[in-house]
This record gives C-alpha cells, structure tokens and sequence, in this order.
C-alpha cells in the first residue's frame, strides 16, 4: 500500500464489477493501485473503543492517524489518555486494588505485523500500554509480568506512579470493611466492568489494537483477566481484522475470545455477526450467566465495524472522518 500517493479514486458504482473479490462496505471508494495497476479498497481511517472514555481516546488516536501515523501509534496514544485519567477506576493509576489493596495493571498491544508486546500484574507504572509495547519493541518476548515487567519498566525509566491514589485506598478500605465474607472467598467481585480496548486502521490499510486495565476491582491477589493475554483480550490479524473484548475475563479467557471473533471474520462473518457468535459460545459454555457481561468489538480490514455484547448496556466509541460518537452494542439477553 506504499503507493497510495499515486492512487487515482473511482467510485464503487462505476467499477463495481472490477472487485468482485473485495466485500462491500457501506461507502466504499475503490482505488487503481499505480504500481500495481490492480484494484483495491481505499483504506478508510476509522478507531473504535470500549466504553464512553472512548470517546477521548479516539480524538487522541485520530491525531495520529490524520497526521498520517500508524495505527499501532494510534491506539498507543489513544488509550494513554485513558490510562492518565485518575478519575478513571477500572484503567490505570487511578484503577481499583486487588484485595490486598495492590493496583496491578494489565495491557497487551498489537500490530499489522502481528508483533505483540503485553504486561501482566504491574504495579506502580503509569502507562502500562508503553511498557507492552517495549516489551514488543525491545526484547523478544511478548509477556511480562509481576516484578518482571516492573524491573524492565524500571530499567526503561517509564514513568512511575504511586498506587492506590487517596480516594481509591478509602474505598478500598471502606469496601474491605463490608465485605468480611467475601474478602476471604475467591469469588469475582462485580463492580467495575471499563476496560479500554481500542482498534484502529490507518491510511496504509494496516490494523492495530490495544488494551489496558486494573481489572476487576478486589480481585484476588495474583489474578489476570484477559484483557493482557493475546487471542483473548486483543487480537489482530491484518489480513482479516481486528477484535477486543471487556467484561469479565475468566469467561473471554475460556473461548479465546477476540482470536475466536477474528477467526469468524475470516470465515465472512461481518464484525457485528462474529461478535455475536463469540457471545453466544459463552453463553453456550456457562450454565450460570448471572452477572456474566461480556463484550466484543470487531473492526475488519475494510473499516466495517461492530459490537455485542452479552447483556443491555456495553456500548463503544466510535471516530471517523465524519463521525465522533458512542454506539449501542446489541446485545443477547434481551428478555432480562
Ligand atoms: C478483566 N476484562 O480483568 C477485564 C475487566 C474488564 O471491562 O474488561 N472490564 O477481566
């Protein structure tokens, strides 16, 4: 796609039958590659996002975008406005602890590539996304985690922050104190459900996604949702699409979620419909869905978008050229 300079655009309509090969999207334009002479689909620059803090993170990642940068540094810098809200309680420094009062952090990045960096149980750093994308950019590992990936954050010199901030200890203590019982069990605590995961094209035509959060507030100590793990809380493949997923990880965990949705997209399934099949495989595999929410979003290489989610309620963020705006999921469980 390193001709797109040289393109000449036609318009779908007139050269329709030229790209019986390509799926339709709603407002396509077709593009002459000059080095190629072949047709192709114009990339359409487009970022969706989990949840209403989407919304900021988009505008951050459509500046990159529209200055003609990455997707990968797109949804970088896009889920970094999330990450440095303190207001925010379920993504970065000013996330929810674990039960024992330790704000850990997780996030995995991804790109057209297929390079992948993640960080798993870290504490004490600021963007945790940064430090998932040193992992990818310089070691030759994907996954950190724990101590592990605070000494490479450390050694890398990204920011610190110290965890809990003030008003999260207090609830925390205050949670703590009515929650006896359950602080002893390892059961999930369903109180916060605002992972940010986002995806994005760019003008080149390549795909890249992100995802980062502290989890499920008053987790147990030592637990990871899938929100770091690749293939389940994030996966890209550039030749298909790209999908991410919130809610209650354990779940997303146990279908691959978001490599499950990707692999559906590359059967023809549109974003919307293998969301929708992702959902109903774990609503399939749980006998009890009781505070089960689960939600996917899907992006495929075209820019044709969906979401859906297990219950009312999930809803994304969506930035075009033309549009800035949340979106309804849809969702299965209509009768309750
Ligand atoms: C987790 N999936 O840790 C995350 C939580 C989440 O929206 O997405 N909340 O299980």
């Amino acid at each position: 796609m390193s001709d797109l300079k040289r393109r000449t655009f036609f318009k779908l309509g007139l050269f329709g039958a030229a790209i019986s090969l390509v799926k339709p999207s709603k407002a396509v334009e077709i593009i002459s590659d000059a080095s190629t002479k072949k047709f192709v689909i114009a990339p359409k620059k487009i970022v969706i996002s989990t949840w209403n803090h989407g919304i900021a993170a988009n505008r951050a990642a459509w500046e990159v975008l529209s200055s003609k940068g990455t997707a990968l540094d797109a949804v970088e810098k896009g889920v970094k406005i999330t990450e440095s809200d303190m207001s925010n309680r379920s993504v970065g420094g000013g996330g929810r602890p674990d039960r024992s009062g330790h704000v850990t952090l997780d996030a995995c990045i991804m790109d057209e590539k297929s390079r992948c960096g993640a960080v798993a149980y870290l504490e004490g750093i600021k963007h945790p996304i940064s430090v998932a994308r040193g992992v990818m950019d310089r070691t030759q590992h994907v996954m950190l985690v724990g101590d592990g990936a605070r000494d490479f954050a450390l050694d890398y010199e990204y920011e610190k922050i110290k965890t809990p901030i003030k008003e999260v200890k207090k609830d925390w203590k205050k949670w703590k104190k009515e929650n006896k019982e359950l602080f002893k069990k390892p059961e999930i605590n369903h109180e916060n459900h605002d992972t940010i995961g986002m995806l994005a094209l760019d003008a080149f035509g390549n795909l890249s996604g992100a995802c980062t959060t502290s989890g499920w507030a008053y987790k147990m100590p030592g637990r990871v949702g899938d929100s770091p793990i690749i293939g389940a809380g994030l996966f890209i493949d550039n030749e298909v699409g790209a999908a991410c997923a919130t809610g209650m990880g354990e779940a997303i965990i146990r279908i691959a979620g978001s490599h499950t949705v990707v692999e559906l997209m590359r059967q023809g399934k549109s974003p919307e419909e293998a969301c929708k099949l992702a959902v109903e495989r774990i609503i399939a595999k749980h006998d009890d869905l009781t505070n089960l929410q689960c939600g996917f979003i899907a992006l495929d290489k075209y820019g044709n978008y969906g979401g859906y989610s297990v219950y009312k309620g999930f809803n994304y963020a969506l930035k075009t050229e033309n549009r800035d705006e949340m979106v309804d999921a849809k969702y299965n469980r209509s009768w309750e």
